[in-house]
């Protein structure tokens, strides 16, 4: 019964996959995905018609920055003196404040973290609160903002100034178009309950709206530009290396830059980029040493866009084994979807999900050869890794990285079985289970082994049961993938996605539940706030990976899927971020 929504059987080998993958390098070994064996071919399967992918092996190989090497270095050091003599000549707290916040917008503030805390630690406790802040909107809201990234617990009612004796925002501050985009900013550090900044957000929101209404047609104007983009994402949810390469081009243009930190900028993210670029050839290298690509050619191979996500998720230069490694879980992750939402028959699947669980190289022979590739794959993969932390630190950590895959393959597996049988969850049971096959808790297990030095018995326990970082995290990937991905899938086939579910169950509209969704966003955000604060478990480091993974799926399917279709905004993003250095003038 299941037949009208399955592809026609492939007879010849590629014959269904018109654009499947063309590499050759191991021509004479390609018997994988569609086998001789007669069994096989008569299964009917699905399939995605992925594109093959636009980023080859030989382009990522030949990528050269001009930006290494002792010049380049010795000049962004001399720049970085500079940059540390101005904070500590700057007096004015407000006026530091702001150098704070340019340098976090130009993507500088890790080279000045001691330097932003000492300012932000005396603003805290000495001059927040008094005189210098009445009446002033934009710096107050500077200063929470800031203040709340860093971790200080600054109460919303610092904004109930800004209020008259009815209650209601004063109708003056609406002049001031800076301190509203700063209210707006700041608002979205609130956590659940916090309704005078829910309230301070829609007034702000409902003014900028206006304010450019009235600026249209003046769209140079520095200004609008800034309203327009927080509009469209908020500071809080955006993805930082592409915030960072929008921002450098604003402040180029400002009356009042600074030149030097316009150079610190541009150099810096110049050298950055060099460093992504030796990440991406070795995991580039990596990928094609598996040979996924090519046996498996049903899946999307999508090493560039695998790649992206790690810089989205933890960008600075020493954290390179991360993004390698995180690159090979992420590539792994897209395969293994694809054979469960694509190309698997249920049977397959429990087999896979069995082997998985077991962990077991000697159930080998008993999986189809697609399967056997992908498992040996992963299993060498991940074992791999794990001996690299048993070897560095003694720590045996394989039963955790384990237990993730086992974890996700049986959500994937649940996932299958209500597909083949039509069954439709509520939303509720759907996220239950939908927020482990987003792949976010493989990818954040995975990933704290990358980034903590000092692991301890506590941490680990607290990691095997997922914590709420983890978990909102994996909700907002989930919902956000949904939002980008659920129309396609349902249309090859697939379990209902959070959207479909909550149409079902209440009858909305699609643009309804959609709404709906995005609102629970904000929500899983506000959780976010209040629960994503480093611990002696979780190193600010690992708190901003779980923040940042959510930031990237916002970014991600912001336009739609930029993980599967390559050629839209992914590709633009990639190349201003991995590919192009920024051109510097005199
Ligand atoms: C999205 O695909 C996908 F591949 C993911 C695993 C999301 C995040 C991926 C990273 C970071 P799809 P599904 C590599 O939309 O089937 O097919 O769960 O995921 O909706
Ligand atoms: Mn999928
Ligand atoms: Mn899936
Ligand atoms: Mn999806
Ligand atoms: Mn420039």
């Amino acid at each position: 019964t299941f037949t009208t929504r399955l592809q026609p059987t492939p007879s010849t080998p590629g014959v269904s996959f018109p654009t499947s993958k063309t590499g050759t390098s191991l021509g004479s070994i390609r018997i994988m995905a569609n086998t001789k064996n007669s069994r096989e071919s008569n299964i009917a399967r699905r399939s995605a018609n992925y594109q093959t992918p636009i980023w080859h092996f030989d382009y990522i190989q030949s990528l050269r920055s001009d930006f290494v090497g002792e010049p380049y270095a010795r000049r962004i050091n001399k720049l970085k003196e500079n940059v540390k003599v101005m904070l500590e000549k700057e007096v004015d707290p407000i006026a530091q404040l702001e150098q704070i916040d340019v340098l976090q917008r130009l993507g500088l503030a890790y080279h000045f973290e001691d330097e932003v805390e000492n300012i932000l630690k005396r603003v805290y406790h000495t001059n927040f609160g008094n005189g210098t802040w009445k009446n002033n909107l934009y710096a107050t809201a500077l200063a929470f903002r800031l203040l709340r990234q860093h971790g200080y617990s600054v109460p919303q009612e610092v904004f109930n100034d800004f209020k008259d004796e009815k209650g209601n925002f004063k109708s003056c501050m609406c002049e001031d178009t800076m301190g509203m985009l700063y209210l707006y900013e700041a608002s979205y550090h609130c956590i659940e309950g916090e309704n005078l900044l829910k309230e301070a957000r829609d007034f702000a929101t409902k003014h900028l709206q206006e304010y450019v209404g009235r600026r249209k047609g003046d769209q140079n104007c520095d200004l609008s530009m800034l309203v327009n983009h927080a509009l469209e994402l908020p500071l809080h949810w955006r993805m930082l290396r592409l915030e960072t390469r929008w921002f450098i081009d604003v402040y180029e243009k400002r009356q009042d830059m600074n030149r030097s930190l316009l150079e610190l900028a541009e150099l810096d993210f110049n050298l950055v980029q060099s460093i992504h670029q030796e990440d991406l050839k070795y995991a580039s290298r990596w990928w094609r040493s598996t040979g996924l690509g090519e046996n498996l050619s049903f899946a999307r191979d999508r090493l560039m866009e695998n790649f992206f996500w790690t810089v989205g998720v933890i960008f600075e230069p020493q954290f390179g084994y991360c993004r390698r490694m995180s690159t090979k879980v992420n590539a792994l992750i897209t395969v293994i979807d694809d054979i469960y939402d694509v190309y698997g028959t249920l049977d397959e699947l429990e087999l896979f999900t069995d082997v998985v669980e077991r962990w077991d190289v000697n159930a080998l022979d008993q999986l189809p050869d697609y399967m056997k590739i992908c498992f040996l794959a992963l299993h060498n993969t991940i074992n791999e890794m794990a001996y690299d932390v048993l070897r560095e630190k003694r720590l045996d950590i394989l039963k955790y990285l384990k237990k993730s895959w086992a974890d996700i393959c049986k959500s994937y597996l649940l996932e299958a079985k209500w597909y083949y049988s039509g069954y439709k969850p509520t939303l509720q049971e759907y996220i239950e289970n939908a927020w482990i096959s987003i792949s976010a808790p493989v990818i954040l297990v995975h990933a704290f082994f990358f980034v903590t030095n000092e692991i301890t018995e506590e941490a680990l326990q607290c990691l095997e049961e997922y914590p709420n970082v983890i978990r909102w995290s994996s909700i907002i990937l989930r919902l956000a993938d949904d939002l980008g991905t659920s129309s396609d899938e349902l249309k090859r086939g697939d379990v209902p996605k959070s959207i479909q579910c909550y149409m079902h169950e209440t009858g909305a509209s699609e643009n309804e539940a959609r709404e709906y969704i995005k609102r629970m966003i904000g929500e899983i955000w506000e959780k976010m706030n209040e629960d994503g604060v480093p611990s002696s478990n979780f190193s600010k480091t690992y708190i901003g990976i779980a923040k940042n993974l959510a930031r990237m799926a916002q970014c991600m399917y912001q336009h739609g899927d930029g993980h599967g279709v390559q050629d839209k905004e992914t590709k633009d993003r990639v190349l201003s971020l991995l590919i192009n250095p920024i051109s510097l003038h005199d």
